[in-house]
């Protein structure tokens, strides 16, 4: 499936009860996400398609692809157009196989072998970071630009970076040959979703203009 990973955002509705998360989710639609993964942790199986059927509602009239986080179950339920999966999840491979060809499969990864393993395995996109300390809950290590820059050359899949970014720092990143980057918090905690997406849509379009290889 061809996509567009410019701007991906992470959700994250902690803290929000479900109209206001789902009206952030739409306002950040609205600014221009190109890609959006539903990360759910504490939810059960129940709440978690529940959750991500009326996700795919809103993406679904604003054209991005809905991205499952870890649950290829959930993903299937909802016939979201991929998952992301993570070291501890599900094998890239079996998500694969499970999904089919013509779904999304991310994973994430922060050496050059464990990128490599990934795109043998199927994967269409990596996540890699954490590039600056994040305060979204996850159990991430810091992945510095010198190994994201050794990843993008190592494997001809698209590379987003992760962790901590928003529109003033992503300048780091200039000339990295990632294809997009992902945000959390820089949307999901902002005043206005929607003018937080706008601003970093921007910035990202600057940030990627002329070299992103994998469109
Ligand atoms: N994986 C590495 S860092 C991170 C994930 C899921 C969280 C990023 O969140 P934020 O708020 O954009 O720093
Ligand atoms: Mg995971």
């Amino acid at each position: 499936m061809i996509f567009d990973s410019a701007l991906y955002f992470v959700t994250d509705s902690n803290g929000y009860i479900e109209d206001e998360f789902l009206s952030r989710v739409e306002e950040a639609c609205k600014g221009g996400v190109t890609l959006l993964q539903l990360r759910e942790k504490d939810k059960t199986t129940r709440e978690y398609i529940k959750l991500a059927e009326k996700v795919h509602g809103i993406t679904r009239r604003y054209n991005i692809p809905l991205i499952i986080d870890d649950r290829v179950d959930v993903a299937l339920a909802v016939d979201a157009e991929g998952v992301h999966v993570g070291r501890s999840d599900m094998p890239v491979k079996t998500a694969r196989r499970l999904m089919g060809e013509n779904k999304i499969v991310g994973a994430t990864a922060k050496t050059v072998e464990q990128a490599r393993e990934a795109y043998s395995d199927g994967a269409d996109y990596l996540g890699v970071g954490a590039i600056y300390p994040t305060t979204t809950k996850v159990i991430t290590k810091l992945t510095s630009v010198d190994t994201l820059k050794e990843i993008v050359k190592s494997v001809p899949i698209k590379v987003n970076a992760i962790g901590g970014l928003n529109k003033d720092n992503i300048g780091v990143l200039k000339d990295s040959g990632i294809d997009g980057i992902c945000v959390v918090s820089a949307i999901m905690k902002a005043d206005s979703p929607l003018l937080a997406a706008k601003d970093l849509k921007a910035a990202a379009e600057d940030l990627l203009d002329g070299f992103s290889k994998r469109k």
